[in-house]
């Protein structure tokens, strides 16, 4: 309908932006990266979220193009912050996620526009790691792995989406080129109350368990709440995502919030 063929005018005019929700390493706090998450600036509509129009881009093919801009964007800006951090006295870089749909990855141009982008800007593969959600890659075949094995040989981090909500198969974690696992939020929701659900304990103890044993990192989503934090901290949890840190926003809160803990 009107926002589908809306799409392709809206990307040559520039009414994408992103927005960013920092990283946070529970260990000490500071913060490591942030998800880059795309938003639409409709002239008449006001800004209209990601769950709205990425299924109409990915039905009409237009993911492609608005994936690698995204890309595209959000390397460059790793690359600011880059600058802006260590002249500020950060530690460290900040790295940037950004989600990859489905149809990137059979688009036969992902490994050489992902190259391409990290060369021209001037990014470290390992200052990108690419989303995948688990669904997308259950069942995957040799064929569609290839593309994120060879992204993941060269330095980029791979990181399995929305882990916990499909039928996990475990087991496959293993031929999967990932190296972070991302916590759905249900979980951190299930650490709302106290005491939590001891079975929902269990199952986020067993999951950063294996996912540790396999040299994965376990980032968790949606943590709302110090309490929520500190338990998933104690469960072993690596690096957070969520409101209690900081809602998606501006590129620029996201050094201002690295510099000030630096
Ligand atoms: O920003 P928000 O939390 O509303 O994001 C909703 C969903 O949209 C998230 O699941 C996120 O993975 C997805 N999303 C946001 N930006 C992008 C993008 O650039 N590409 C793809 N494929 N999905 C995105
Ligand atoms: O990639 P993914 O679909 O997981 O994108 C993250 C989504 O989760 C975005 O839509 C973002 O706005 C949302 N989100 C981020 N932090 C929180 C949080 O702390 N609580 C809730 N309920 N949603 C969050
Ligand atoms: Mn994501
Ligand atoms: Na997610």
């Amino acid at each position: 309908h009107g926002l589908t063929t809306a799409l392709p005018a809206a990307l040559e005019r520039g009414e994408f932006f992103i927005e960013y929700q920092p990283l946070v390493h529970l260990g000490d706090g500071s913060v490591r990266g942030a998800e880059a998450l795309v938003r639409w600036l409709h002239p008449q509509h006001g800004v209209i979220g990601p769950d709205r129009f990425i299924p109409l881009a990915e039905h009409t093919g237009l993911i492609v193009p608005l994936g690698r801009w995204v890309l595209e964007e959000s390397v460059r800006q790793a690359r600011l912050w880059e600058g802006r951090v260590l002249d500020g006295g950060a530690t460290g870089p900040l790295r940037v996620n950004v989600n990859l749909s489905p149809m990137q990855l059979t688009h036969p141009g992902l490994v050489s526009d992902t190259v391409d982008i990290l060369e021209r800007e001037g990014l470290e593969p390992g200052g990108l790691c690419l989303e995948v959600t688990e669904s997308a890659l259950i069942g995957a075949d040799d064929d569609l792995l290839k593309p994120l094995r060879r992204l993941a040989e060269m330095g980029v981090d791979i990181a399995l989406d929305d882990f916990g909500t499909g039928y996990s198969n475990l087991a496959n974690l293993r031929r999967l080129p990932v190296s972070v696992l991302k916590l759905d939020r249900s979980f951190t929701q299930s650490m709302q109350h106290f005491p939590a659900d001891p079975v929902d304990l269990k199952i986020v103890e067993g999951i950063v368990s294996l996912a540790h044993s396999l040299d994965l990192a376990v980032t968790v989503e949606g943590v709302e709440t110090g309490a929520q934090a500190d338990q998933l901290r104690e469960l072993g949890c690596d690096t957070a995502q969520g409101w209690y840190y900081a809602r998606p926003g501006p590129p620029d809160q996201l050094h201002e919030l690295a510099l000030a803990d630096a």
